[in-house]
């Protein structure tokens, strides 16, 4: 394949900026009911504008009964009432332009809320306007429901409806039927909803299930013969998927200096670009979950991690920068567990190693993503009862796993490593009781570790996380070889270092990124000799010679001749 030269790439904003994630529910509560919430995030502006990242993409903060955490949107125009009003957004919005700071809003057009008034219609009758809201089908003919498709949050995607006897579509949970996209009185809807947001004068969307708007109108059951594992192909990317995104493109995204990032489980780096190819006129960027499936076999069940899988996965997806894309880089999000607990070590090197896999994000080419708290370091929990968890997609696990025929114990210790809700407990800002999360109890247990990691801690020790991720910030945003540089994997087969130049016109660096716990050693490529050590997680770095020894978990940006 043809490589695309630095130089020749289109430098856009977009391409440059960091991304802070935020989970609403769980940063800051200043209401005092356990519950994160807009006036929250507002009264920590300066600690993220410090932190150095540039966006925030705000999890869903719309009207939700909160059934998965307001990805199910009751009214896509307010303001959950659990975060505050519309007056809090707008002085939000105002307080993050003060700080130079851009927002992308998620927006969820696969499903809406049962609670949506537009469902609460469509379940009137077979003729009410809004029916074809929504997909319905009758039953089959022995009154089962019309395909054996299984939900990621209940048994089947279908549930009847027993006033009108039919059956609706929720590939989710019970509570958040699948928007019709063949309609377009829907799609127009969807698009007046980006124009209200992006007239408020946000930045961007992040795209919820984007591969799902369009489906396969044959609806087929899914059997031995046509099943390959891959639900998408019954669920998603069906046959008018671009023609949807083009349209959205044509009627929002061309309107606007803005920013979209699709959510695309399940995609290629062929796929994607057919999403953000620059003369496709659809999406900016996607992300892909490749490396987020590399431990495990479904959802609940781990496997071993292999990093030379891991590092395979990342020179596949450069692909798409060489056939005209843009890439992501993340390592987590609020659908995975805590990325120091999966990707390094939590124990004895939770420092070295939180600190190496923000070194990696924020060294790769393509848009880095902190999901908040990776800047101190939160780990894993690590509850010994169900009952801790509030994840519905623990509860409706737990079901499927014991009607296969597994044992409870099984499923607890599974929890500890793959829930979402490792991820979703809240921010850790001091060892005060609730952590200066909240004045009282959270909606969701606070990690136990909290008294040893916090932001508190973080900001009084020069050699924390959080002030690694600072210098590491402001590093990458000043350097134009940090985001448009080629990337080289110089050893893709070693199982434990992942070394990689960034190289732009005579800017040369190397990164060395030891992800075990032993010491190794990097012999200096041909031609390549170290001039400075520009940052390194272990505070004495020099790593100047020609072999270069890294200790555990030690991770080391270079500059060479
Ligand atoms: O996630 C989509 C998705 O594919 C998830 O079901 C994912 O596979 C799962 O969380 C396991 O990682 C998006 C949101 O990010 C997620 O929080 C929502 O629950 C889901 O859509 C439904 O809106």
């Amino acid at each position: 394949m043809q490589k695309v030269k630095p130089e020749d790439i289109k430098q856009e904003w977009w391409k440059e900026t960091v991304v802070y994630q935020i989970y609403p529910r769980s940063y800051q509560d200043s209401s005092g009911d356990g519950v994160g919430d807009l006036r929250g995030i507002i009264n920590r502006l300066d600690y993220i504008a410090d932190l150095g990242v540039e966006t925030i993409w705000l999890s869903p903060i719309f009207k939700s009964p909160n059934d998965d955490n307001g990805y199910d949107v009751s009214d896509y125009r307010d303001i959950m009432d659990e975060f505050g009003s519309m007056k809090d957004f707008d002085d939000l919005l105002a307080g993050m332009k003060e700080r130079n700071l851009r927002l992308i809003l998620d927006l969820v057009p696969n499903h809406s809320s049962d609670e949506h008034f537009w469902f609460q219609e469509a379940k009137k009758s077979k003729d009410n306007p809004y029916r074809d809201y929504y997909y319905w089908k009758p039953p089959n003919e022995d009154g089962t429901p019309p395909t054996n498709w299984v939900s990621f949050f209940a048994p089947s995607t279908w549930e009847l409806d027993e006033t009108t006897g039919e059956y609706y579509l929720h590939i989710f949970s019970v509570k958040q039927p699948d928007l019709n996209w063949e309609n377009p009185k829907v799609r127009q809807e969807v698009y007046d909803i980006m124009h209200f947001w992006m007239q408020k004068g946000i930045d961007g969307f992040r795209i919820d299930v984007l591969p799902f708007i369009s489906k396969d109108l044959s609806f087929p059951n899914m059997n031995e013969e046509t099943f390959d594992g891959n639900y998408g192909r019954f669920y998603a990317n069906g046959p008018r998927l671009h023609e949807f995104i083009h349209e959205m493109n044509r009627e929002v995204i061309s309107k606007y200096d803005m920013m979209t990032v699709g959510e695309g489980p399940g995609i290629s780096p062929e796929q994607a670009l057919e999403y953000v190819g620059e003369d496709r006129n659809e999406l900016h960027t996607i992300y892909h979950f490749d490396h987020m499936d590399i431990d495990r076999d479904d959802f609940f069940k781990l496997k071993k991690y292999d990093l030379v899988e891991f590092k395979a996965i990342v020179s596949n997806w450069e692909r798409l920068i060489h056939m005209g894309g843009w890439n992501t880089a993340f390592l987590g999000n609020h659908d995975f567990p805590r990325i120091v607990s999966r990707f390094g070590n939590d124990k004895e090197y939770r420092k070295e190693s939180a600190k190496l896999l923000g070194m990696f994000i924020l060294t790769q080419r393509g848009v880095p993503y902190i999901y908040f708290g990776e800047e101190i370091g939160m780990t894993n929990v690590s509850w010994e009862s169900l009952d801790k968890y509030r994840d519905l997609q623990v509860f409706d696990g737990h079901q499927k796993h014991l009607a296969a025929g597994g044992s409870e114990e099984e499923f607890l210790k599974s929890l500890k490593h793959t829930s979402r809700d490792n991820a979703r407990t809240p921010m850790q800002w001091d060892d005060s009781e609730n952590s200066g999360f909240s004045s009282s109890k959270p909606w969701i247990d606070l990690n136990p570790r909290y008294p040893e990691i916090n932001v508190a801690e973080s900001e009084a020790d020069p050699n924390s996380i959080l002030n690694f991720y600072k210098k590491m910030l402001k590093f990458r945003r000043a350097s134009k070889t940090l985001v448009y540089g080629a990337f080289e994997d110089l050893m893709p087969e070693d199982p434990s270092l992942f070394v990689y130049t960034r190289i732009m016109g005579d800017e040369r660096f190397l990164i060395t990124l030891n992800f075990s716990d032993d010491n190794q050693t990097v012999k200096m490529p041909e031609g390549m000799t170290a001039k400075e050590c520009v940052i390194c997680n272990y505070s004495d770095c020099e790593k100047l010679g020609d072999e270069l020894n890294l200790r555990p978990w030690e991770a080391c940006l270079l500059r060479l001749h």
